[in-house]
């Protein structure tokens, strides 16, 4: 196993245990009979792979009465899921430069360290990168950023806490082409007052950058704690409604049994999930690949 494989598979291990552990168990019994089948639609909605995922495989497997052994039920699972997930489009970076990504997300989710994480990779990948404190509501927000920029050896463009992060955001991006930046990163607030204020903020940032700026390529991903669930999405939907978001982070993949719920989330916003967060190290962040995260999910 390579180092990223072992990582994933690390890092799936909670959901894999809840998963696929108990559908070998059932299969194990060997006939696949109604009680069977019905246990099988059980875990599917308890690893939160989504409803329309989980009735199709179940369809599948009633319909099928020549599917009886274990082993096929698990064919029809690795089929349903590769289908499910590379249904989704893939990222194709905003053209432009810099290129400007505004990470979103609610608070406490892993924006900031998962920008620490992604300003990392694409420092390794030779390109320069600039961290924009835009959080300026949470106390210590701004030293938290400028923590995970020293670790990369990145420079931040900062105001003092209680600015307008729109003007942060701004001064950034021009920081960077001034200086021929390949990369800015637009850290966010996860909480203010209200979900609301949160919504005109993340706008205004968008809409000052793209009033002011026309020859940058801008992005907006949105960074999803995986323990949510069922739930994260209708989070995620609710960030989707209001900004142009590009593409998704789901995080905390090592802390929960519910790593299945990449699948529907994708489907339901139908934008490509880019990268999973797999620990709280630097490099615990792997890009997301389709036929792993599925190949991994169904590995005892
Ligand atoms: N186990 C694990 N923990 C993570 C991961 N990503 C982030 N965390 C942890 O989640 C907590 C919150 O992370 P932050 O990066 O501060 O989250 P945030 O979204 O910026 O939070 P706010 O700025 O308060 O909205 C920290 O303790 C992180 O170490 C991950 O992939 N796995
Ligand atoms: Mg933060």
């Amino acid at each position: 196993m390579t180092i990223m494989v072992k990582k994933i598979f690390r890092g799936l291990k909670k959901t894999r245990e809840k998963f696929i552990t108990p559908l070998l168990d059932l299969f194990s019994s060997g006939k696949l009979d109604q009680s069977c089948i019905e246990e099988v639609e059980e875990l599917l909605f308890s690893a939160d792979l989504g409803v329309e995922a989980t009735e199709r495989i179940v369809d599948r497997l009633r319909n099928g009465n020549k599917w009886k052994e274990g082993g096929e039920v698990l064919d029809i699972l690795r089929d349903e899921l590769l289908d499910a997930v590379e249904k989704v489009p893939v990222l194709k970076p905003a053209e432009g430069n810099p290129r400007v990504i505004v990470v979103a997300g609610v608070n406490g989710v892993g924006k900031t360290s998962t920008i620490g994480k992604v300003a990392m990779r694409f420092k390794n990948e030779g390109k320069s990168v600039l961290l924009a404190a835009c959080d300026t509501f949470r106390a210590a927000a701004i030293e938290q950023l400028e923590l995970w920029a020293q670790k990369c050896g990145v420079p931040v463009v900062r105001q003092q806490m209680g600015s307008d992060p729109a003007a942060v955001a701004f001064d950034a991006v021009s920081s960077a082409k001034s200086k021929g930046i390949d990369i800015v990163i637009i850290d966010t607030a996860g909480r203010l007052h209200t979900k609301k204020n949160l919504m005109k903020e993340l706008k205004k940032i968008f809409r000052v950058l793209s009033t002011r700026f026309d020859d940058i390529g801008l992005e907006g991903w949105l960074v999803i704690d995986a323990n949510s669930g069922q739930n994260s999405i209708l989070q995620a939907e609710a960030f989707v409604e209001a900004l142009p978001v590009t593409g998704m982070i789901i995080t905390k993949l090592d802390s929960t049994a519910k790593g299945g719920v990449i699948i529907p989330i994708q489907n339901k916003l139908n934008l490509p999930v880019l990268y999973i967060g797999v620990g709280e190290n630097i490099d615990d962040l792997e890009g997301f690949d389709h036929r792993l995260f599925v190949s991994t999910l169904l590995s005892g």
